[in-house]
């Protein structure tokens, strides 16, 4: 291995990274293999992304078609035929009246997007006044200013600075003493919803542009909506003329058993935010959902001039679109969303399993997610299930832990003895940990 100084990772915990490295060398369907020639089974889609498992030849080909064809085009004033097909191709796929697709090149912009999108679309509609954006506490919204502004994870924010003005956040919806153990959608908690109004009381709504939620929230531990919460919120937004935004990062493409999360939950917000499974994990890729007018609203302006200033160098990337749509086949060809809907029961009740178990206070779960929580150990928060984590690592699983919360969320081809492996090993390390 060569020498490991010079690369800063990203959310790792370097030193201790560096002096007991964890890599990994190739990957096929369930499993990753690491450089000590270890099968690793992927308890979380990479990082929620690889839905249809790794190293899926189709992709592949198809990356590799497009790369020796057309490696690059702008996308500023010109197109590739690949961009325009996965935009068409996209918004067939996603319930609800969505007619044009932004492109970007992973989640954080998605976010920046949509949120520029918002404030945007009220001046373009004469309604410059609105600028205020509310999001909730716990959100992960990527890493952007913006999102780390609607965000509400306090590590994420409390380094830089002073983030963006005017934004308020809606509290969250994790409650242990009503909510423990539920199974799919708590009971408890859709009045949580209700807080946006006092937010629209303080401000007035004629100042409020959008509201950002994750439909499920993933990164800070799988937060499941309680009943009723997201028609709420939906509800209010409409009464008030304020865009609601989902960021379906990690809920899109198949993860809660549906398209998106907009199709599991029966709730259409105004902007969908996606990225992660669209390209399978293989090459960087996000894409941006607005509803019908939304895009239309823009078209005013005189006809040579930008209606929008905004973009990427690689928005469209043609790798990435020939990715993305070779992707969609497999979803389709292998009904990869059906297959997570069909299996949910069984993932549900393999989580549950772990109810007893030693340190366990909470599982949560739905479609092909679960977040299994923890007790903390006194006056050292995260390090229980770090420990964990590292031991399933040695035992051959991937999971992925953020405070002292387990989250699973494995690729939709996963076998039934697949779910059965993940729960062995888990538990093992659970009776065993300090
Ligand atoms: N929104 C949501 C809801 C996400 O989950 C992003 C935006 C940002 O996407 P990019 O592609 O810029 O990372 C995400 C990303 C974790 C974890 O441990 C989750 C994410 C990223 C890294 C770690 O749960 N989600
Ligand atoms: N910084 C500089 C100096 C640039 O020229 C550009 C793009 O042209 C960017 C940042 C933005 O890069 P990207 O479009 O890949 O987000």
């Amino acid at each position: 291995m060569t020498n490991m100084d010079a690369y800063w990772m990203p959310f790792t915990a370097n030193r201790q990274f560096k002096a007991n490295p964890r890599i990994l060398v190739s990957a096929k369907d369930m499993h990753f293999t690491t450089d000590d020639n270890r099968s690793i089974l992927d308890g979380i889609a990479g990082l929620w992304c690889v839905n249809a498992g790794h190293c899926r030849p189709k992709i592949i080909e198809a990356i590799h078609k497009q790369v020796s064809t057309l490696d690059y085009a702008p996308p500023f004033q010109m197109g590739h035929p690949g961009a325009f097909e996965l935009a068409e191709r996209l918004v067939k796929m996603i319930p609800g009246n969505f007619d044009r697709v932004f492109f970007t090149n992973s989640g954080s912009e998605s976010v920046e997007t949509a949120l520029k999108i918002a404030i945007a679309y009220h001046r373009v509609k004469g309604e410059g006044t609105r600028q205020r954006l509310i999001g909730r506490e716990r959100g992960y919204h990527g890493v952007g200013f913006g999102g780390i502004s609607v965000g509400g994870i306090g590590p994420n924010r409390k380094f830089f600075g002073s983030l963006l003005t005017g934004v308020d956040h809606l509290p969250h919806t994790h409650n242990l003493e009503h909510n423990a153990f539920s199974r799919k959608q708590p009971k408890w908690g859709a009045h949580l919803a209700d807080e946006l109004e006092r937010i629209v009381a303080l401000h007035d709504a004629s100042n409020i542009a959008a509201v950002i939620v994750e439909p499920v929230a993933g990164s800070t531990g799988v937060l499941i909506p309680p009943q009723g919460y997201l028609q709420r919120l939906r509800e209010i937004c409409d009464k008030y003329g304020i865009l609601l935004i989902f960021d379906e990062v990690i809920t899109g493409f198949g993860r809660l058993g549906s398209s998106f999360a907009t199709e599991y939950f029966g709730v259409v917000p105004d902007i969908v935010a996606t990225a992660k499974g669209i390209t399978n994990g293989t090459v960087p890729m996000g894409a941006v959902f607005v509803k019908e007018g939304i895009y239309d609203a823009f078209m005013n302006a005189p006809e040579n001039a930008i209606e929008l200033f905004h973009g990427y160098t690689y928005s469209g990337h043609p790798l990435a679109c020939a990715a993305a749509l070779a992707t969609l086949d497999i979803y389709e060809e292998e009904r990869l969303f059906e297959r997570a809907d069909k299996l949910a029961d069984y993932w549900e009740n393999a989580v549950h399993s772990l109810k007893g178990v030693r340190h366990v206070i909470d599982v949560r779960n739905l479609g092909l997610v679960a977040g299994i929580e923890l007790e903390s150990i006194a006056g050292k928060p995260g390090k229980r299930a770090f420990d964990c984590f590292l031991q399933c690592f040695e035992k051959g699983l991937l999971i992925r832990t953020t405070g002292d919360i387990i989250a699973l969320s494995p690729p939709l081809i996963i076998e039934q003895e697949h779910i059965d492996r993940i729960l062995e090993i888990l538990t093992a390390v659970l009776q065993e940990l300090d």
